[in-house]
């Protein structure tokens, strides 16, 4: 079983490799996705390293002037994917993009792979893309930070990559679609819609872009713009973590003179993730920063705090009785929402399922924290599901049922790189 479980992940990889670079999955989503690529490159760095570091320097052609990597990148047009280049209408060359990023894992994947074998090679491509993460990581501390407590801000939900969160609802509800274009939604005709965004969010979705666009996509005039600025204690905490990753990575290949300035905005993420505690959840949750509303319930950012190596008990101790109360109530951790919140819906997407890639990042922080109890029923949890469900999306909390898109290439590269 394990043995035929590892040749399908492989067999995923290397299916949805379009030359240097990978699909998440075939139909559904057929370009370059961002924190996509680099969950894949860890897979990846499981049997040909080489290919793993191909991965992220073709994510890396991505790169704005300004340091932004942007969230999707469309080497040639799909007219399957909504919405494509002619929507967002970004400049950048020889290829278009998106206009905003994802979550900034990059660092985090090129360490590991550095670590794997720090020799000559690995050194050289780990250097090659130090710069890029740094202006990348500028980027973010530049632009993204525009309360000034050092939370990390996004504009749109799909920058925060957790599309439908019931936490994106009430700043969602405040964004006026009245002028939106008019539009065809294809993911739709991949994927049953029950288990999709509705067409509710799409239009915000839409008039958020739309903001964008307006501005030509210029980063101070964006946050301006938007009407959705929100902040993600998920990206806060993977840049939190990401920053640590890239400190560690400029000691070690003898980049000097950048460990002041990401010292800097790990202080800076320090303060930012404090002004995400919600008093009243007793959790990490997001925070409107135009209407001040903090998010209602518990998400699966929350159990992220040991990844970004916070170790205060007057947040660990929350977090783990959140985590064994949610765990009597579901048969596979962890949901990306509270079950007993009222926007929990176990097959929609964001809303509830269970994300490996998530998984593998809570389940490695509380390992890291020594908390292997906690860690391990992660990790079976996940490998459970995939035993029955096989390398899906995403999976239902409740009965392990696969969602989504199939052969996903995140899903496959996760099992390689951790739960097998
Ligand atoms: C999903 O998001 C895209 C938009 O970015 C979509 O629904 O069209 C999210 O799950 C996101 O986190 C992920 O990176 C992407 C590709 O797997 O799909």
């Amino acid at each position: 079983m394990g043995a035929s479980l590892k040749r399908a992940a492989h067999d995923i990889l290397i299916g949805n490799d379009l030359g240097g670079y990978t699909v998440p999955t075939k139909g559904l989503y057929p370009y370059q996705w961002n924190w996509d690529s680099v969950f894949v490159a860890l897979g990846f760095a499981t049997f040909d390293l080489d290919r793993a570091w191909r991965e992220l320097e073709t994510l890396f052609e991505g790169q704005w002037t300004d340091g932004m990597v942007p969230h999707i990148l469309f080497r040639k047009n799909d007219p399957g994917y909504f919405p494509g280049p002619s929507v967002w209408q970004t400049s950048h060359e020889p290829f278009p993009t998106s206009g905003h990023s994802q979550p900034p894992v990059a660092a985090i994947a090129v360490r590991d792979m550095f670590e794997k074998a720090p020799a000559d090679e690995n050194a050289e491509r780990a250097k090659g893309l130090f710069p890029k993460l740094m202006a990348f990581h500028r980027w973010w501390a530049t632009y993204r930070d525009p309360s000034g407590e050092g939370s990390v801000a996004i504009i749109h939900p799909w920058e925060s990559g957790r599309d439908n969160l019931p936490d994106w609802d009430e700043p969602l509800s405040l964004v006026d679609v009245s002028r939106i274009d008019a539009y065809e939604r294809k993911d739709t005709t991949h994927v049953d819609a029950s288990m999709r965004p509705l067409k509710q969010d799409y239009d915000r979705y839409m008039a958020i872009l739309q903001s964008g666009r307006a501005v030509g996509w210029d980063p101070h005039k964006v946050v301006e713009n938007s009407p959705f600025l929100v902040a993600d204690p998920a990206i806060t905490m993977i840049l939190l973590r990401a920053n640590r990753d890239l400190l560690a990575l400029a000691e070690r290949l003898g980049f000097q003179r950048e460990r002041v300035e990401i010292q800097g905005w790990i202080a800076q993420l320090e303060r930012g993730v404090a002004s995400l505690w919600n008093e009243t959840v007793q959790a990490y949750t997001t925070k409107n920063l135009r209407s001040g509303v903090f998010g209602a319930g518990v998400s699966s950012a929350a159990f992220l705090a040991p990844f970004a190596g916070i170790s205060d008990p007057k947040v660990l101790d929350p977090m783990r009785n959140h985590f064994d109360r949610i765990a009597g109530k579901v048969t596979y951790m962890v949901p990306s929402y509270d079950p007993d919140y009222e926007g929990f819906e176990h097959m929609r997407y964001w809303r509830g399922p269970v994300w490996a890639v998530v998984n593998y990042m809570i389940a490695r922080g509380l390992r890291e924290q020594g908390d292997t109890l906690r860690a391990e029923r992660v990790r079976q949890d996940t490998a459970n599901l995939v035993a029955k469900s096989g390398f899906a999306e995403y999976f239902s909390p409740i009965d392990g049922t696969g969602a989504g898109g199939r052969s996903f290439s995140w899903t496959a590269a996760v099992w390689l790189a951790w739960v097998s």
